[in-house]
């Protein structure tokens, strides 16, 4: 690692007019069936390996992407879902509703996994399209006209918990963009309530389903192109009822504990891996989707939107952290200690009002955030 950081310093200081990259990452560690690979028709590439961990279910590792005619880049070292914590509007019950996914994670039929491959039973491995990747005039000239649709790879895995079928989603898009996201179905709890706390479903007004949050935790740990440390920094715009806006950056040193605004961004940047341009390779979070349920003090997790903390093996869940000589949740993870390796916790909140509509099999309701490749290439590798 030094000796990499090193080697960049003194290509930088001798104004070599190549990009300075580090080592490419190593191919995906694992055999079939684990790894996935999959190359989208635009020549987008993504690579992983999948685990069914007994505790947080499906956890996705070495991921590593590859621009249509780029060389690979590492992203992520490992990424699961971490937490769905569930507090009723009347005070109780509150769940935390991961402890062994693994245990929890349901057999898939084809019908559940469309035009794709069942992984160990339980994980599909699938592609989608996803819309228009792009639609530009052509001023005139027919020949510059573009339109393409775009396609992603999916892979999900879904839970029991309860009442609740959770089905948990990592969509790798073929512009490079990684959406983390949970449905939630089944069917209700069937928590009964007074008109305060809930909303009558089924016929008249007798019966009350109680409203609740599903607050959604992810751990990511990132590996921003290979081994040189990675930065957290975060993102703001000032100005209001003005015509300017001034861009503020802050970069974490140490362990953080951040909260949504309205146009604030974080990224995960290497600065030692430049793409073409000598921009650093980063990768965008945003979570302008989320609730943003705040607790009581005892549950002082559900306080920030996305906690930063230095690497630690043993923090595996956002609550209820089950290794014993490790603390117990995110937001005590999040000290002041200095950042050399950070795991990003991100914290999604949904606010669950139930509805005539909800009767069984409940509607599948999402809720995730987004990670968008930012300077990984110096331009629209599929135009
Ligand atoms: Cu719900």
């Amino acid at each position: 690692m030094f000796l990499r950081l090193a080697l960049a310093a003194f290509v930088a200081a001798a104004g070599h007019s190549a990009p300075a990259t580090v080592a490419a990452p190593a191919a995906a560690a694992c055999g079939s069936p684990y790894l996935i690979d999959q190359t989208l028709p635009n020549g987008a590439r993504w690579q992983m390996c999948w685990e069914m961990r007994t505790i947080e279910g499906l956890t996705l590792r070495k991921v590593v992407y590859t621009p249509n005619g780029g060389t690979a880049t590492s992203v992520l070292r490992s990424a699961a879902l971490a937490q769905i914590h569930v507090p009723y509007d009347s005070g109780e019950p509150r769940y935390h509703d991961i402890g062994s996914m693994g245990e929890a994670a349901i057999a898939l039929t084809s019908a559940d996994c469309p035009g794709g491959e069942r992984r160990g039973e339980r994980v599909c491995v699938t592609t989608r399209a996803r819309g228009h990747a792009h639609l530009k005039d052509g001023y005139g000239d027919p020949a510059q006209r573009r339109s393409r649709q775009g396609r992603e790879l999916v892979v999900l895995a879904a839970y029991q918990v309860g009442w609740y079928t959770y089905v948990s989603e990592w969509l790798f898009g073929d512009d490079g963009s990684i959406t983390p996201r949970l449905g939630a179905t089944g069917s209700l709890a069937g928590t009964v309530t007074t008109p305060q706390h809930g909303w009558p479903i089924g016929v008249g007004r007798r019966h009350f389903e109680e409203s609740h949050s599903h607050n959604v935790f992810w751990r990511m740990d990132f590996d921003v192109h290979g081994g040189s440390p990675d930065v957290v920094e975060q993102y703001d715009f000032a100005g209001d009822r003005t015509k300017k806006r001034s861009m503020l950056r802050t970069p974490f040193t140490r362990e953080t504990r951040a909260v949504n605004r309205r146009t604030r961004w974080w990224r995960v940047v290497d600065p030692q891996a430049l793409n073409a341009d000598r921009h650093a390779m980063s990768w965008e979070i945003n979570n302008s989707d989320s609730a943003e349920y705040r607790g009581p003090s005892d549950e002082a997790f559900t306080r920030a939107d996305l906690y930063v903390t230095q690497y630690k093996a043993c923090e595996r869940l956002a609550t209820q952290n089950p290794a014993p000589r490790c603390r117990k949740s995110v937001d005590r993870y999040a000290g002041r200690e200095r950042l050399t390796d950070p795991v990003l916790w991100v914290n999604v909140g949904f606010h669950h009002v139930a509805r005539d509509e909800d009767a069984d099999p409940m509607p599948i309701h999402w809720q995730g955030f987004r990670i968008t490749p930012r300077d990984v290439t110096a331009k629209n590798p599929t135009p």
